[in-house]
């Protein structure tokens, strides 16, 4: 199932963490209320029944927190990333070896294809990629060929036109039963014409990046609508301080790699 796991890898920010990429004009995070934060989001992924390697904050790399970009895992399988961002590169290598140790197999991406974890959603028998300034044709096409072994077929969404989003998580997120949370921007793409959607008002467009974990939907704190409309679906909605990693570009997604099952 693409959102049942019982493991995930976290990193806490570094001390360095306002040193990132970011083009959110939020002002700087504040990292002691990022690891606050932080910690919250692990307690939350520990509700959900995860058990979590919590990897040392790696200061050579003031992005690593967001440490979904480094890796797609699909089945048992990873595929480590190579990220758009040349100040993100190194953190692969920091995670490569982790993911190893949980996962029967690794694979990669190789240049000149990028990739960054945050372009990827697995839904049910359907992947969704965003072409992105990130992630390149290349990327894609590397990773389809990856997914072709799982018998899993991939639909490209160009989101380089689209305003205020990084990522293609950055817009939309699998929510579990032919549902996906989606901002007006992408809703009428047609890759997503088999997908109810959920959509996201513009005043909460950030909290359409959230997190199916099992049993539970993580939100970011502060989206009273759409958090009403997902209890009214009957989900079970946990909303989680996200403010310091908004300012960096990140949301709920982007902190963790979830593992299914061996
Ligand atoms: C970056 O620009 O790469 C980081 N500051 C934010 C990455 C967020 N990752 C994600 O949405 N998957």
């Amino acid at each position: 199932m693409s959102f049942h796991f019982d493991r995930a890898l976290v990193r806490p920010p570094a001390a360095n963490f306002a040193e990132g990429l970011t083009t959110a004009g939020l002002g700087a995070p504040d990292v002691a209320r990022a690891l606050e934060q932080h910690a919250e989001y692990c307690r939350a992924l520990e509700r959900c029944g995860l058990a979590l390697t919590r990897l040392d904050p790696d200061p050579r790399h003031p992005d690593s927190t967001f440490v979904e970009d480094t890796a797609v895992v699909v089945g048992g399988r990873a595929l480590l990333t190579r990220p758009g961002a040349p100040s993100r590169a190194g953190e692969v290598d920091a995670i490569a070896p982790e993911l190893a140790r949980e996962l029967a197999r690794v694979d990669r991406i190789t240049a000149p294809g990028t990739l960054d974890g945050g372009d990827i959603c697995e839904t049910a028998g359907l992947v969704l990629a965003g072409r992105s300034a990130r992630t390149n044709d290349e990327g894609i096409r590397q990773l389809a060929a990856w997914l072709e072994a799982a018998g899993l077929p991939v639909a490209v969404i160009d989101i380089r036109e689209i305003a205020n989003i990084l990522h293609l998580k950055s817009g939309l997120s699998w929510l579990g039963e032919g549902r996906l949370a989606v901002i007006d921007a992408l809703a009428d793409h047609p890759a997503l014409a088999g997908f109810q959607r959920v959509r996201v008002a513009p005043a909460e467009a950030y909290a359409a990046n959230c997190v199916r974990v099992n049993q539970r939907l993580l939100v970011p704190a502060g989206h009273p609508r759409f958090q009403a409309e997902l209890a009214a679906l009957g989900y079970r909605v946990e909303s989680l301080a996200m403010g310091e990693f908004r300012k960096m570009d990140g949301g709920l997604t982007c902190l963790s790699v979830r593992l299914p099952p061996a």
